[in-house]
């Protein structure tokens, strides 16, 4: 544990420590009564630290003093609600190489992408911070005389946020930056297995909310499993539950959610496809597919798992490839070179080795990898799969590096095995002609989310609305107006005469 301790020794940087930690943050105070949890590095499966989770006792006093705090913080002024914002924006800046590094260390993803996934929330803030001055309303023509309608938009108290191990800090970012400038406080279960990077986004958070006297409940942050996730789904306090995750848990999340008359922001297991077309700069195109099956380990929602490659141009994309992925360094992912970390828990790469025996056994042929590496950390091979898109697994996700090559013939039947798959995330067409961009970008073309033009599946920017369709669960957070969706509107109608004429013309006695 001796040099074990030294290469832990900046977590103290960002409020943690190396031994122990309360990891819930509940009425402005940290305090912890749940199961205490040792949280591991998924490069050699050995604990980083242990975690205190919160129990459903901790749960309650966090709620309470949470909806307190809501009355306070849905009043202050939206701007001044953004300038909170802009100094958690400021905190995570002088913080960044820190956080990148803590998500490397416990997510597993490749230093260059944990750095990356802080700035994504501080790019969040930003955008924010902007936003705080333009939740505009309307004002409607009303058929009335003497009479105004207008659409005025108020925050909707509190916004329940259950994120994943493999965005533990973007996504919150991507809803707690706009819950909070729209008024609402949050209440955040991050990851049973990110439990750090949930305490020290909450260090930051909570150490601006005090220096500017504001109630700390206004964050309440927690670690632990099911069991709290599922008081945040059954609690008739939160109107907005947003959830991260499979699609099946996502189901009942937004199930138990519904019965309560609560809304839910979904994002759930993605099936991106890249479509590669003859006339495609091919170049770019391998590029892309390699960044996209293998950045994150294959641990994105929008990790591409299905490449669709035009018969004339399927050997040499693949034979491309297939060099590239040869290159690929695999090992720890704090260091430099290395761009494939393990994947994230010991279940992980025994469902990556589960998922490799079920492709073989209905007619996949490995191309490339296919095995785990043996020895401590979880880490597997870069995979590519030949596979008919008929193959009942090429409609799941696994989540590992796995990618599926699959042959096609026309534009309209790559646009069609786009679109098989049950989930509707993200997409993305290699082409120069105009006709199959905007074919691909219209009413016939991807029925995803996010649909993309020579540029990979992943990595997307904040500005614009990130979400998919029909398995992916339809939520959109992050940029363009998903603002609106921590609102309610209301609807004013107001008469500033004497007389009551009636919409619709109606008479009434
Ligand atoms: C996720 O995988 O849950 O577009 C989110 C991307 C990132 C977000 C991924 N900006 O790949």
């Amino acid at each position: 544990m001796g040099s074990a301790s030294k290469e832990y020794e900046f977590l103290s940087e960002i409020g943690l420590s190396s031994s122990h930690n309360l990891g819930n943050y509940v009425g402005g105070k940290w305090l912890g009564n749940g199961p205490l949890v040792s949280t591991l590095n998924p490069a050699n499966n050995q604990p980083i630290a242990q975690v205190v989770e919160a129990s459903l006792e901790d749960y309650e006093i966090g709620l309470k003093a949470c909806e307190e705090a809501a009355k306070t913080w849905m009043q202050v002024p939206a701007p001044k609600r953004g300038d909170i914002v802009r100094q958690i924006g400021d905190a995570l800046r002088s913080k960044l190489d820190y956080l990148g590094r803590l998500l490397s260390l416990e997510m597993g993803k490749i230093l260059a992408e944990g750095i990356g996934e802080v700035q994504e929330v501080i790019d969040m803030c930003d955008f924010a911070v902007g936003l705080s001055r333009q939740l505009n309303g309307s004002v409607i023509p009303s058929e009335r005389p003497n009479h105004m309608m207008l659409e005025m938009w108020n925050p909707l108290g509190i916004v329940g946020v259950i994120t994943a191990f493999n965005f533990p800090c973007a996504v919150l970012g991507w809803n707690a930056c706009i819950a909070l400038v729209c008024g609402n406080c949050v209440v955040w279960k991050g990851a049973p297995t990110t439990p750090l990077i949930t305490i020290a986004m909450t260090k930051l958070v909570a150490e601006v909310l005090e220096k500017n006297h504001l109630p700390g409940a206004i964050f309440t942050a927690m670690c632990g499993g099911a069991e709290i996730g599922e008081a945040i789904a059954k609690d008739t306090r939160i109107p907005l539950v947003s959830f991260t995750g499979s699609s099946k848990v996502g189901l009942a999340v937004q199930q138990t959610v519904s019965a309560r008359s609560g809304k839910t922001l979904l994002e759930l297991s993605g099936n991106n496809a890249i479509i590669v077309m003859d006339d495609a700069d091919i170049q770019l195109a391998a590029r892309s597919v390699l960044f996209a099956a293998v950045g994150t380990a294959g641990q994105r929602c929008t990790t591409c798992r299905r490449l669709l490659l035009h018969e004339s141009v399927y050997d040499k994309v693949l034979e491309q490839l297939l060099t590239s992925y040869k290159q690929v360094k695999i090992g720890d992912p704090l260091e430099k070179g290395t761009l494939l970390g393990p994947l994230h828990t010991p279940e992980s790469k025994k469902n990556f080795e589960k998922g490799i025996e079920v492709i073989k056994s209905q007619g996949g042929k490995v191309l490339t990898g296919g095995k785990a590496v043996e020895g401590e950390g979880n880490f597997v091979e870069p995979t590519i799969i030949e596979i008919s898109s008929d193959a009942a697994v090429v409609k799941e996700e696994l989540f590992a590096p796995v990618l599926y090559a699959l042959k096609f013939k026309t534009f309209e039947e790559a646009v069609a095995i786009n679109n098989s798959v049950p989930q509707g995330l993200s997409s993305s067409i290699f082409t120069r002609s105009p006709e199959n961009i905007f074919k691909w970008i219209g009413p016939m073309g991807s029925d995803c989310g996010i649909v993309n033009v020579n540029i990979p599946t992943n990595g997307a920017e904040i500005g614009g609305a990130f979400g998919g369709e029909k398995a992916t669960g339809g939520g959109r957070e992050a940029g363009s107006d998903s603002w609106k969706q921590y609102m309610r509107r209301s609807t004013c109608t107001i008469n500033y005469g004497n007389e009551l004429p009636l919409a619709q013309g109606i008479n009434f006695g």
